[in-house]
């Protein structure tokens, strides 16, 4: 980008005045702070953000790298710290949550009652015989309850690991084996757009698959009370579970690296990993960053959008925003249902003052409200907002613009998050009273997070040149391992190209060459982007190779889509003669429920493309890059004399 095409938006003097961290110059001041002395910098926060059971001596350990530890010595509870304290510091009767359903209703809870409902729910899984150290699946719809659930599972130092509610059976049940869990708490359904999903009854499919002889109990939770199966001696409601249970619970105290949760996330090869984050680095970088990048105060009414199921749920609903203090809105819903308005609707019915959602879900809004002024933001009063936030995949300069004048009324600073599920936080991110904004552009580091930008080699690469992002030094919210496989975090993040010195994230980026800020260029591995979901290609080329009366091979590449950011494109080849027309569509229609059935919904390719085979090279390799070209409609430019069937370009030229 030359200069004269740079629009800054600086903070007007009033954000910056009030801002936690306000100016530039009190940013370089903690920058500073973090490069003359890294450890006192974060045991400084970690010592003013968190209320400790013993006091940590140690700050960070690296003598298993990139194993690191730390506050190695330090004790505390992460439910302590968003409840208790808060109800001790006098905020007892404000609320923590505002729940919004699907079709409307509006429950809340203040912190005591969120206290309560977790330490019933704490105390009845103690009745279960869960303990500290055991892991509890929570597969459960946007609730009041599946955020004390999470929160009742670290009061007890059990390990939870969310699964999306968009999951199928068979990816719920991968994920049941992994974590070995000793129960699954569910909800009988989940409702969202008007319609029910049979939650529960995907939990007793997934069982029925085998391999979950680890579950002892299944607690269900009521959402609409409509007849479902239950399992004697399995399954218990969860009121039957919380009847009679006191609604005090002592917090079970645990070594700052004890596993706060697992999470499972896509990487290039193989089965999702489970990332497995610690308890007290984690729960500083969710306060600490809820507070500097969200600039979080007392009056303020935060909504983050994102499911309990994803990373950002877990960071920025159940665990940051309360662990200050905050009132938060947790919605049950989708942004277009009963109209696109929906979201705006919310923002002026609870007053909303900062607001933090996914530019798929922007550029959808867009569309909806460039059609109907009804859905327009114009239509309602936004006037509560003062922040803006976006996460979870590049946010298109045109997109920001109008988020930033349609939304934000051309007032509140928009903070373009960069940070992952291996990442515990925000890595690279405008602070709002300071940072000048740059649309398109995540801008800066957090302070005290070493990012840059390298070549293969791991040499650093000058400002404007683009290259592979990593990160320089540990930080307190990073991944600790993947569950059960150390080997392969090892690989994953601390490869041997950088002689696993450098935190490799999978993302390529490149620093303007005037200002340094960064700008992420997409993945650089094999997973794809869809609407901020992170997929592998291969889980996607498994689950149809999967389908195996039908699919001989199977490529999935990415594609640019104006809405979802990134659509997935399978090439196929069947087990059958070439379909054209109507059949090849029905057997399209199959492949997407195959897949849907085998990872979720949210995996359906888009685009299905068959061919009596897929280009190759000699060496027998398939050729992804021109796969790419097909799916994005380009004119081939590469070489294909090598292909054995140049026929086939053709035939994968038509989309069904
Ligand atoms: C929090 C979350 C992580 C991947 C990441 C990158 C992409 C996230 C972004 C962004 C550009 C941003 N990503 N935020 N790309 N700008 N502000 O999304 O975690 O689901 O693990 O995805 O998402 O590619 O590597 P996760």
């Amino acid at each position: 980008m030359s200069e004269a095409e740079i629009k800054l938006y600086n903070p007007s003097a009033a954000v910056q005045a009030a801002a936690h961290v306000s100016g530039m110059a009190a940013y370089q001041a903690l920058c500073d702070e973090a490069e003359r002395d890294y450890e006192g910098y974060w045991a400084r926060l970690a010592r003013e953000l968190l209320s400790w059971k013993t006091p940590f001596t140690k700050v960070l350990n690296s003598d298993h790298a990139p194993f690191f530890k730390w506050f190695e010595d330090g004790t505390l509870n992460a439910s302590y710290n968003c409840l208790d304290r808060n109800v001790e510091r006098g905020l007892g009767d404000k609320t923590a949550i505002i729940f919004e359903a699907d079709g409307g209703e509006v429950t809340r809870a203040t912190y005591s009652e969120l206290l309560a409902r977790t330490s019933q729910i704490a105390n009845g899984l103690k009745g279960l015989g869960i303990t500290k150290g055991d892991r509890v699946v929570i597969y459960i719809s946007m609730s009041i309850d599946g955020v004390a659930a999470m929160q009742a599972c670290a009061r007890i130092g059990a390990t939870h690991s969310v699964v999306f509610g968009g999951f199928s059976a068979q990816s719920l049940r991968d994920r049941i084996e992994d974590t070995g869990a000793k129960a699954v708490i569910t909800a009988d359904f989940q409702v969202r757009g008007g319609k029910q999903l049979a939650l529960k009854s995907i939990v007793d499919e997934a069982i029925a698959l085998g391999g979950c002889d680890s579950v002892a109990n299944v607690v269900v939770v009521k959402r609409t009370g409509a007849p479902i199966s239950m399992t004697a001696g399995r399954d218990i409601w969860m009121d039957d579970l919380v009847a009679g249970q006191s609604t005090t619970c002592e917090p079970t105290w645990v070594e700052a690296e004890h596993p706060l949760f697992l999470l499972y996330t896509s990487g290039s090869t193989g089965k999702p990993k489970g990332v497995q984050h610690s308890t007290g680095g984690y729960l500083l970088h969710a306060a600490l960053t809820t507070k500097w990048t969200f600039d979080l105060k007392a009056d303020d009414v935060f909504w983050c959008t994102a499911d309990i199921g994803w990373v950002t749920g877990h960071t920025y609903i159940t665990y940051g925003p309360l662990a200050l203090g905050g009132t938060e809105i947790v919605f049950e819903g989708v942004p277009t249902y009963p109209d696109a308005g929906r979201f705006w609707k919310m923002i002026q019915d609870h007053k909303v003052s900062i607001f933090y959602t996914a530019p798929t879900a922007i550029r959808s809004l867009i569309k909806a409200a460039e059609a109907n002024d009804a859905v327009h933001p114009k239509s309602y009063d936004l006037s509560s907002l003062r922040l803006l936030g976006s996460v979870g995949e590049p946010i298109n300069p045109a997109a920001w613009e109008w988020y930033h004048q349609h939304i934000g009324g051309g007032r509140c600073p928009i903070v373009d998050t960069f940070w992952q599920t291996e990442t515990g936080g925000h890595m690279i991110t405008p602070l709002p009273g300071a940072t000048p904004l740059v649309p398109g552009s995540c801008t800066l580091p957090f302070p005290g997070i070493q990012a840059t930008v390298v070549d293969e080699t791991g040499k650093e690469v000058p400002w404007g040149q683009g290259g592979i992002l990593v990160v320089k030094k540990p930080w307190p919210s990073m991944i600790r391992n993947i569950w059960g496989d150390p080997e392969r975090f090892k690989k994953s993040y601390y490869p041997e190209d950088f002689k696993g010195q450098l935190y490799l994230a999978g993302d390529g980026a490149i620093r303007d060459a005037k200002t340094g800020y960064f700008t992420i260029t997409g993945r650089i591995d094999d997973v794809l982007n869809v609407s901020g979901h992170r997929m592998g290609t291969m889980e996607i080329e498994s689950a149809l190779v999967s389908c195996t009366e039908l699919v001989a091979e199977a490529a999935v590449v990415g594609r640019p889509d104006d809405t979802t950011g990134e659509a997935i494109c399978a090439f196929v080849v069947l087990k059958r003669p070439l379909p054209v027309g109507d059949e090849a569509k029905a057997i399209a229609k199959q492949l997407r429920d195959h897949v849907g059935k085998e990872i979720g919904p949210i995996a359906k390719p888009k685009d299905i493309r068959f061919g009596e085979n897929l280009p190759k090279t000699r060496s027998g390799k398939i050729m992804r890059r021109l796969l790419r070209s097909i799916a994005k409609g380009e004119s081939i430019t590469q070489d294909t004399s090598t292909l054995e069937n140049p026929a086939i370009l053709g035939q994968l030229g038509q989309n069904y």
